[in-house]
């Protein structure tokens, strides 16, 4: 059966076109700073991103690992939304890697006050652990892919940086964000200390992530990615394809955001589901309200030819992306309408 394939944006596959890039890659020893693909790719990202140096490894996850690494020493406390993705679906590695520990609040929406912000920060006192670190995300995956502009972070980011604390976003679906809020990357993460962004999303390639920020953080980082043991060797393959990738890449985005839309609006409509959140990027979340177990919904789906993830006790969430087309997302409608 021809599945549309809704899971995730990281289902993408390379185009013909993108495997052609990477069969043709300049590649060298990465850890020699050798992959001459790799160094374009990192120089392009910092300019990107309008911060002074960018390093390429593996997956968003460890770009976020590295982060909080980095900003902290064991023992601190970093802040972070309940469902933010470096608390819920990193494996607990903020406890094994970084050795912190996390001080999760609950957002609205994927996101907390100010005030709250504020008070969840330790004083100094000779019983609490340090407040080191602020992790945000933007687009916000568990929020329904929700969008920040910068004026909704502001306050948070100005409560950070008189307290003396780092900040780092997880910007695993920023050109998500930048393409919604018709704002270049840059803009966005102008007043975070480090950001991480992700090729293997609605990008489209299929591997790499790439950390961002200060020289003197990004050289720290490039350290401790070899003590995770990300330092590649000949990844310019990969990095050819991240440069592929980022080559039009609000165009498809603008694309895929317009499907989810159109799903969205069809899914209103429905009497068997409803929305979670508003549709703002690429990411829905939509709550069944029949009585039937969440998996059981997903298999039947399934079934049907509609491939979708749970998403928490009674949801599943939707994703669109390069490869599916119009008619799959109205086929995907008509497949949830008749469940
Ligand atoms: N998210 C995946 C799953 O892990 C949930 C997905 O299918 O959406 N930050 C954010 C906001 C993410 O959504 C993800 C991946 C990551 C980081 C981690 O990236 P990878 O998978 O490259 O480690």
């Amino acid at each position: 059966m021809q599945f549309v394939e809704l899971r995730s944006d990281t289902l993408t596959r390379p185009t013909e076109e993108m495997r052609q890039i990477i069969a043709r890659a300049e590649v060298g020893d990465d850890v020699y700073g050798e992959d001459p693909s790799i160094n374009q790719l990192e120089k392009l990202a910092a300019e990107i991103m309008g911060k002074e140096a960018a390093l390429f490894v593996p997956s968003g996850t460890m770009a976020n690992q590295i982060a909080a690494m980095v900003h902290t020493s064991p023992g601190d406390e970093i802040i972070t939304e309940v469902t933010s993705h470096i608390f819920l679906y990193e494996a607990g590695g903020l406890a094994r890697l970084a050795g912190v520990q996390t001080h999760v609040l609950k957002g609205e929406r994927g996101m907390f006050s100010p005030d709250e912000l504020e008070g969840a920060i330790r004083g100094e006192n000779i019983h609490f652990p340090r407040t080191t670190l602020v992790a945000f995300e933007n687009t916000h995956n568990r929020a329904g892919g929700r969008v920040f502009s910068p004026e909704e972070l502001a306050p948070h980011l100005e409560i950070c940086k008189r307290a003396g604390i780092a900040t780092h976003l997880d910007g695993a679906r920023i050109f998500n964000a930048a393409v919604a809020l018709e704002l270049t990357p840059d803009i966005i993460a102008q007043d975070f200390d480090s950001l991480s962004f992700c090729l293997s999303k609605g990008l489209g390639a299929p591997v790499g992530s790439l950390l961002c920020g200060s020289a003197e953080f990004i050289r720290e980082a490039r350290r401790t990615r070899k003590i995770l043991g990300g330092g590649m060797r000949q990844a310019g393959i990969l990095a050819s394809a991240g440069l592929f990738a980022l080559d039009g890449a609000e165009e498809r985005l603008a694309r895929d955001h317009q499907l989810a839309r159109v799903l969205g609006g069809a899914i209103e409509k429905m009497e068997n589901f409803r929305l979670e959140f508003p549709v703002e990027s690429n990411i829905i979340v939509s709550r069944y309200l029949g009585d039937k177990p969440i998996q059981e919904i997903v298999a039947l789906l399934k079934e049907k030819g509609l491939l979708v993830n749970p998403f928490g006790p009674a949801s599943i969430r939707l994703v669109t992306h390069q490869d599916v087309t119009q008619d799959e997302v109205f086929r995907a409608a008509e497949i949830m309408g008749s469940i």
